[in-house]
């Protein structure tokens, strides 16, 4: 493989490099590819973190502050990518107020990008996919996702993260934007921000009786087909998710479950910024204890994997080395001449069968 130009400043942590290759890859270049090739063995690092919630939950506010934690109490090194923010902003601003910012501009261990979500779906979650890897190789220890909304891409785009954070606050209407949507599913960790407005004992109230709902005291645990009934008041340790089941997780990593905790937050003022963060950690802790860690690694890089062969696929029919061979079976579809099936099989393997 020829050796890319970016890639070695980006490993040795060149912003500039950094941010030259996330415009590549943005625009799908084939330099952004061949750097990404490069820089894949690299990753695997970081520790992944989602937050998504309704318009104005104060989801960048939080980011902020975590990114400030994570700065001056862990010195980590956090990239931010911020999906499709609602409102413009130029360099810093993406975190609201300029005058929070002027505590993470000018560090260099912060890096902060927005993606427009213009496009397909999968192709935000594929791009979303390799900033990702970018920031894992250049040694950004926290990477953090911000998504507005509870859309499919949403919920895509959270799929990718080890731990997702999903942000309420009070006064958003009498029900839970976050819960209408289903978004709760995929969240680890719950935050009651603006914990400072009325009703937040209303939103933290109505949220843990959404989630007892969803995590009944008797669950039944499917185990390489065996049938497992947990008891939610006997487990000592947090939920394991179905489906999440890795090959070597046993029946005793089956039987620690993980249940949400709700934080309430200031992110203006930095209340239960600490608290967070430390869910955060042990969130962390349990994933790599249960085995979720590696699960969903893989789970992740299965829908990397299925996304580029379907699109590499796609593209070599639709404007690629067979382009000719695809209108001649779609003309074929159109007279009847072939089902689209069968025309799918002429085009995979030379025949109709
Ligand atoms: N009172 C109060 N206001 C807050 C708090 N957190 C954020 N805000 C304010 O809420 C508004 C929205 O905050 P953002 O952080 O931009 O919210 P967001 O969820 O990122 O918004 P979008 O990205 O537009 O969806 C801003 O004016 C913040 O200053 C809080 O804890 N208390
Ligand atoms: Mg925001």
């Amino acid at each position: 493989m020829m050796s890319n130009s970016l890639t070695q400043p980006i490993l040795e942590g060149n912003r500039l490099a950094l941010s030259r290759l996330l415009t590549q890859v943005e625009n799908d270049s084939p330099q952004g590819r061949d750097a990404l090739a490069e820089l894949f063995p690299h990753t695997g690092r970081a520790h992944l973190i989602g937050v998504t919630g309704a318009p104005g939950t104060g989801k960048s506010s939080l980011v902020n502050q975590l990114t400030l934690y994570y700065r001056k109490e862990k010195n980590n090194k956090v990239a931010i990518i911020a999906v499709d923010p609602s409102s413009p902003f130029t360099g810093g601003a993406v975190l609201g107020d300029r005058v929070r910012m002027r505590d993470l501009s000018g560090d260099n261990g912060v890096f902060i990008r927005s993606m427009a979500s213009r496009g397909s779906v999968g192709g935000l979650a594929q791009k979303t996919a390799a900033f990702v890897q970018i920031f894992d190789a250049a040694g950004y220890e926290i990477i953090i996702i911000e998504t507005v909304g509870a859309g499919q891409s949403e919920v895509d785009i959270a799929r990718l993260a080890h731990t997702t954070i999903v942000v309420e606050a009070p006064g958003l209407g009498d029900d839970i934007q976050a819960i209408k949507a289903g978004i709760l599913e995929i969240a680890d960790v719950l935050v009651v921000n603006k914990a400072d407005r009325p009703g937040v004992e209303n939103t933290e109230r109505a949220l843990r009786s959404t989630l007892e709902l969803a995590h009944p005291t008797k669950r039944v645990i499917h185990h390489h087909g065996k049938m497992l009934h947990v008891t939610l008041g006997e487990a000592k340790g947090p939920i394991h998710r179905e489906g999440d089941s890795s090959p070597s997780s046993t029946p005793q990593n089956d039987m620690n479950l993980w249940l949400p905790p709700i934080i309430k937050t200031i992110s203006t003022e930095g209340t239960g910024i600490p608290e967070l963060a430390e869910a955060i950690a042990k969130h962390k802790r349990h994933l790599h204890q249960s085995g979720d860690w590696a699960s969903r690694d893989r789970a992740r890089l299965r829908s990397e994997l299925e996304a580029v062969l379907q699109e590499e696929l796609m593209s070599r029919y639709l404007n690629g080395s067979h382009q000719e061979a695809y209108e001649e079976m779609l003309e074929k579809v159109i007279r009847r001449d072939l089902s689209p099936y069968e025309a799918v099989r002429f085009l995979l393997n030379g025949n109709a069968r």
